[in-house]
Parts: structure tokens; sequence; C-alpha cells
């Protein structure tokens, strides 16, 4: 960027400060576009999914149930939406400060370029080799910076030779600059968005379930509770939540994929996927809770779950006496740490899960293998996307949850749920439903009642029970309602006559506590 040699005037008139912000911004977003469509041609994170996993990784646990508690399901778009747009503020920065400081801005461009580089390196995501990883950043970068130098030199002011005023910039030059960092976003975003990973959606789609050698029994009639708006028995895939933190869903195709159990057993098994499948298939019904459920919340479903007893792989490799924990890691280095008795119990029948509802586990759920632990919140027991099974013992390591403020054991308590009237729902005085689930998983409910405002409490309609590890709907209808604006409250009690408590505890360490209620109008 050479100066004119002439005195300056005291203010140099420059481009106007948008044609630096928009250079900057094009750059940017040109560079990340053919970031994002080299990461994908090459089954990687790209630079903002990198920077967003790093993020997910450092923020500090109250922020992290701060967003879960605010944005739910939708935490990740979210986060991937506050990378870019911190990223596009930026840019755009540079690039007007770039009209008069060129060299700033290209060190600003550099040092997000680095960011990402670095966040690439680190990406726990990913197991491809960091050299490959680290590709689409440095793409982002090189890409990034040639695009500005390129658009802020065609925005210097031209001078007629002697003549102070400056004749303008070259407008063609920057026209031709804008164009070709446009064709850059395009070519990057259309094969980020149309040759999105494909690997292990294209195994799923060729996996081919066999018949359990053990059915679950048919869903007893009478176990969907006959109340509009209910949810639905067994959760459909497309609804079940989703709790991971993966801003990219791992993938691993089915023919790749190796699944080691070793630690303090007699002999180390590694079993491929087809193994698996000729394995004694059991298929059961469980009711799945995640740690982050509030009272009320939605990190609860119910689904048919296929896979290998766990204890029938733990007795084979055999177990070694001391051992009282399994530490178990997926593809994305998540580790989870669950009791070792939990899985040897043949009665509460963890499985190793490969098939949900009747489907190859769908991507977000696990494919292609996951672990399904009745009675235990999800951060315990259900790593998805698993690879390793270590049999250890609980003093010998650390699940990534338990350094976050959580509790290394964690069994899913008692708990119930309003899902009719939602908050605020006006409903007809001479039909006033009200219904729900109640799960006490690994011990079955028993019983179920609800209170008008500060009324007596009344025991309400058990649906049918299917078995103890899953939820039960309950229904009840007030009948001599009056009008206007009431609450509901629930609470249940399981088999072993234990009745939910008042107390309400927050979601750390090990889970919430407290009666549901909701607020409505009787019209
Ligand atoms: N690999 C991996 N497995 C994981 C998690 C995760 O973050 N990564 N989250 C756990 C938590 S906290 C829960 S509640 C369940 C949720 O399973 P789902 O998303 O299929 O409902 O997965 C568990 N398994
Ligand atoms: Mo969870």
């Amino acid at each position: 960027m050479s100066e004119t040699t002439t005195a300056a005037p005291a203010t140099r008139a420059t481009a106007p400060w948008w044609t630096g912000a928009l250079s900057g911004l094009l750059a940017a977003v040109a560079g990340v576009a053919l970031g994002s469509g080299v990461a994908t041609l090459l089954g990687v994170p790209t630079p903002i999914e990198s920077v967003g996993n790093r993020v997910i990784d450092l923020v500090p646990r109250p922020l992290k149930e701060f967003a879960i508690e605010q944005f739910g399901t939708n935490d990740k778009p979210v986060l991937i939406g506050s990378v870019a747009a911190t990223l596009l503020v930026a840019a755009a920065v540079a690039g007007w400060l770039g009209l008069r400081r060129p060299r700033l801005a290209l060190g600003i461009t550099a040092l997000l370029g680095l960011a990402a580089l670095v966040t690439a390196a680190l990406d726990r995501t990913s197991t491809a080799n960091v050299v490959v990883t680290v590709i689409p950043s440095l793409v982002t970068l090189a890409v990034s910076l040639l695009l500005l130098v390129r658009l802020l030199k065609a925005l210097e002011l031209s001078r007629k030779v002697g003549d102070e005023t400056p004749a303008g910039f070259d407008r063609r030059a920057f026209l031709q600059a804008v164009l070709i960092a446009s064709a850059a976003m395009a070519i990057g975003g259309g094969v980020t968005r149309f040759l999105g990973s494909s690997a292990a959606k294209d195994s799923r789609a060729d996996v081919m379930l066999p018949q359990p050698a053990t059915p679950a029994p048919a869903v007893p009639a009478g176990a969907q509770a006959d109340v509009k708006g209910i949810s639905p028995y067994i959760t459909p895939n497309r609804d079940f939540y989703r709790i991971d933190t993966a801003l990219r869903v791992p993938q691993v195709p089915a023919d790749t994929f190796n699944l080691r159990i070793h630690g303090m057993v007699e002999k180390e098994l590694n079993l491929s996927f087809e193994d698996l499948l000729k394995e004694r298939l059991v298929e059961s019904r469980i009711t799945l809770t995640c740690v982050s459920n509030e009272v009320g919340g939605p990190y609860v479903g119910n689904a048919a779950w296929l896979g290998v007893p766990v204890a029938e792989l733990l007795a084979r490799a055999g177990v070694k006496d001391g051992a009282d924990a399994v530490k178990t890691t997926s593809a994305d280095d998540m580790t989870i740490g669950t009791p070792l008795e939990a899985l040897t119990d043949t009665e509460r029948g963890a499985l190793i899960a490969i098939g949900m509802n009747g489907e190859p586990l769908p991507l977000e759920h696990g494919f292609p293998v996951r672990m399904v632990v009745p009675g235990l919140y999800g951060y315990v027991s259900a790593t998805k996307w698993l690879v390793d099974i270590e049999v250890t013992k609980f003093s010998d390591f650390k699940a990534y949850w338990t350094t976050r403020g959580y509790d290394a054991e964690a069994p899913i308590k008692l708990s119930s749920r309003i899902d009719v009237p939602k908050a605020f729902e006006a409903l007809p005085r001479d039909n006033v439903r009200i219904g729900g689930v109640a799960w006490a998983q690994s011990v079955g409910i028993e019983r179920v009642e609800v209170k008008i405002d500060d009324g007596d409490w009344q025991d309400v309609d058990l649906a049918a029970q299917d078995n103890v590890n899953t939820w039960r709907q309950w229904s009840w209808t007030w009948e001599d309602a009056t009008e206007g604006t009431h609450q509901v409250t629930v609470r249940a009690t399981d088999a072993d006559g234990t009745t939910q408590t008042s107390d309400r505890v927050p979601i750390a360490p090990d889970g919430s506590t407290g009666w549901h209620n909701v607020r409505f109008r009787v019209e």
C-alpha cells in the first residue's frame, strides 16, 4: 500500500466507509465459504464449527446450562450464529479501518484466520489427522487475505499527477474484486450445502437390522392415555430430544467401526458392527432422561432400543476383581463413567444399542452404536457414537461432566410432568382434561395425584404400565371446574412407595426435584 510522496493533506479523503466495511465482509465470508467447501470435501469440521467446538469446551458450566435452558435443542444454531455474527462484525470493522490502515486490516484478518487454525488443530470432533483438519482454515486464511488485499487496493484513491485532490477510487477494479469474492462465496457455499458430509448417512442407509432374538413384548393396550395434546407413548425418532456437545454430528461409518472392550478384563474384545449384528439382539423399551431436565422439562423420551446386552459382552471379556466403573468413550472423545454393577446386572438390561424404534440409530442419536442404561441419567450412561469401553475404577479417572460440577453417579430421579394443559392455555369448563407422564425407571410408577390450586390431592387415572423402565401416562378430568385462572400440580409415587418431594433443587449436581405445576384458564 504505497503512500504518495506529495505532502498528505491534514485529513485524507478516502473511499466511502461502507466500501471498506463491505470489502472486509466479502473477504471474510468468501474465505469462510471456500474453507467450508474444502472441509466438506475432506469430511472434517468447517472453520466456524471448529471455533464453536472450542467455545463449547471453554464456556463455564453455568453459561452452558443457561444456553441449554434458553435455547434448548436450538443451542447449536444459536452458537454457530453467534460465532458467525462476531466474525462478520470483526471483518467489517477491519475492512473499514483498512481504508486508512490496510496493514491493520490484514493483521486483524490474519489473527481471525489463525484463531480458526488453532481451534481446528485442537478439534476433538474429528478423528482425521491434524494436517487434514487444519487445511480448511488455511484455505480460509489465504483466501481472505488475498481478497482483502485486492479489494483494498482497488479502493485506494488514485491521484492525477501533480494534483492534490484524489481522483476517486478504481471502481472497475473494485467491482471486479467484488465479483471474484462473490464467486468464491457461491462455490464454497454450494459445495458445503449440496455435498454435505454423507459417508455416515450412506452407511446408515445400507444397514439392515436383523430381527431381535428377544423382541420387546407388544405395547400394552391402554399405555397411551386418551388426552388431546399429551406426549405420544413412544417418542418418534425425529421428535426425540437431543443433548450432546457435538456441534457437528460425529461421522462414524459402520464399515470402519470398531468397539474395543478392555481395561480390567481377562481378555480384550474388539467387535466390528457386523460382529454386533451377529450377537444375541434384544429389543426393549426404555425411557431416557437428561440430568439437564428441569421440573416439567422436555428432555425425556421413550423409545424401543435394539441392542446387545452389555452384561453378556462384559462376561465374555471377564471382569477382574477390584473394578467398580466402566469408562466409555465416543468417537468425539466424550467420556462417560458408569457404575460397573449397572452394566453387569442382567436384570437392569443395559444395551449396546444399534437400533431405535425399528431403525438404525439416527446420526444425531449415536449412529452406529451407543449405550442405553435404564435408570441412569444420560450423562453417566448413554454414550453416543460409542467406540471404547474400559473396565476400570472410579478413583482412576474423571469423566467429562464430572470435571464440570456433576456427580460421578446419578440415578434418574422419580418425576412427573403435566403435558396438558400448556401454560396459560384456556380450556372449556365442561371439558377440563388434564394429562401427562411420570417416570421412576427401574422401579415403576404406582400412583399419580393432582391438585387444583390449594385443594386436596386427587388420584388420577393411570394408563397401563408398560415396564418398570418406561414412563407411565396419566389423565384426569376436573368434573366441577370453575371459571377463572387456576393452577394444577402433580406428584407421583413409585412402586416402592416413595412420593416425589416438593423440594425444588436445580439440575446440578445430580438432577432436579420438585413438583411440576401449570397455570391455566377455565372459560
Ligand atoms: N458422545 C456423546 N454422547 C452423549 C452425550 C454427548 O455429549 N456426547 N450426551 C449425553 C447426554 S447428557 C444425554 S442426556 C444423552 C442424550 O441422548 P439423546 O441425544 O439421544 O437423547 O446422550 C448422552 N451421550
Ligand atoms: Mo444429559
